[in-house]
C-alpha cells in the first residue's frame, strides 16, 4: 500500500501557507498541451496540487494522457478527482477516494468505490479518504451524482454529514457547490463544518474572486479548488490575486 506521501505533503504545505489552492483540470475541457502549460503556470503561481477529473470526465484514455503530460511538467502532486470508476488512471500521485455521501444512488456512495478500489491498489495511488458533499442544486456534479443537494442555508446538515465522515474515519471533506456554480459554498457552512471536523476541508465550485476566497479561507477551509476560472486560457493573474488574499502574500 502506498505511504501517506501526498497527505503529509499537504499537511506541511498547510503549516506554511495557511490555506492551499488546488487547481482542477478537467480532461474533457483541456487539450493535453494546454493542460501541461496550465499546470506549470499554476505551480509557479503557488498552487499546492493539481486535481484531474470531474463528474463529466469519462474518457479514461484522454485522462490518462493528460495526467502523463502534466506529470512531466510539475513537481506538485497530481490528485485524481474521479466522477466514476473511469476516473481511476495510472501515473497520478493520489486519488480523492470519495464517497458522495448525500447521493440518492448507492452506486456513488459505495459501489463505484468497490469497483474502482482494485485499480487504485494496482496503480499504487495514495487514497485520500474523502466525504464528498454536494451543496445546492443544478450543477453537473449534482445531476450526475444523483445528489440530494444540501441547501446552502442549512450549514448544520453539512456539519452533521461531516461529523459522520469523521466518525467513519474519513480525513478529508470536500464541500462541492459544483463546477461553474452561480453560488459558492457559504463561509457559514464552512465554519459549521470546521467546528466538528478536524481533518482537511476542501471547498470548491464557483470561486472566482479574491473576496469569496478570503471569506472561505477565514471560515476554516484548508484548500480551495479552482477550475472554471482557469479553463480555456483563463487568467493566471486572477489565481495569483486569490493566492495573495488567502495566503497573505
Ligand atoms: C468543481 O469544485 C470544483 O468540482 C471547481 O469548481 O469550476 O466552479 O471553479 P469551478
Amino acid at each position: 500500500m502506498a505511504k501517506s506521501i501526498v497527505e503529509s505533503f499537504l499537511k506541511s504545505e498547510l503549516e506554511k501557507k495557511g490555506t492551499l489552492l488546488f487547481v482542477l483540470i478537467d480532461s474533457e475541457v483541456s487539450e493535453i498541451e494546454t493542460s501541461q502549460n496550465l499546470a506549470k503556470q499554476v505551480e509557479q503561481a503557488g498552487a499546492s496540487a493539481i486535481l484531474v477529473g470531474g463528474s463529466s470526465a469519462t474518457n479514461q484514455i484522454e485522462m490518462s494522457q493528460v495526467v502523463q503530460g502534466i506529470k512531466k511538467n510539475v513537481k506538485i502532486p497530481i490528485i485524481l478527482f474521479p466522477g466514476n470508476v473511469t476516473g481511476v488512471v495510472p501515473d497520478a500521485d493520489a486519488i480523492l477516494f470519495s464517497s458522495l455521501m448525500n447521493s440518492e444512488n448507492p452506486y456513488f456512495i459505495t459501489q463505484a468505490q468497490a469497483l474502482g478500489a482494485p485499480s487504485v491498489l494496482k496503480f499504487g495511488l495514495e487514497p485520500l479518504p474523502t466525504a464528498y458533499l454536494v451543496i445546492g442544486e443544478g450543477t453537473s456534479a449534482w445531476f450526475v451524482g444523483s445528489a440530494r443537494g444540501i441547501p446552502h442555508e442549512k450549514p448544520k446538515i453539512a456539519a452533521a454529514y461531516s461529523l459522520a465522515a469523521r466518525f467513519l474515519g474519513m480525513r478529508f471533506v470536500y464541500l462541492e457547490a459544483g463546477s461553474g456554480a452561480t453560488r459558492p459554498v457559504t463561509p457559514d457552512m464552512v465554519r459549521a463544518v470546521r467546528s466538528v471536523f478536524d481533518g482537511f476541508i476542501l471547498v470548491g465550485g464557483g470561486i472566482r474572486d479574491a473576496d469569496t476566497a478570503k471569506g472561505l479561507a477565514d471560515a476554516g477551509a484548508d484548500a480551495l479548488v479552482i477550475g472554471t476560472l482557469l479553463e480555456k486560457g483563463g487568467s493566471i493573474e486572477k489565481l495569483v490575486e486569490i493566492a495573495g488574499a488567502v495566503q497573505g502574500i
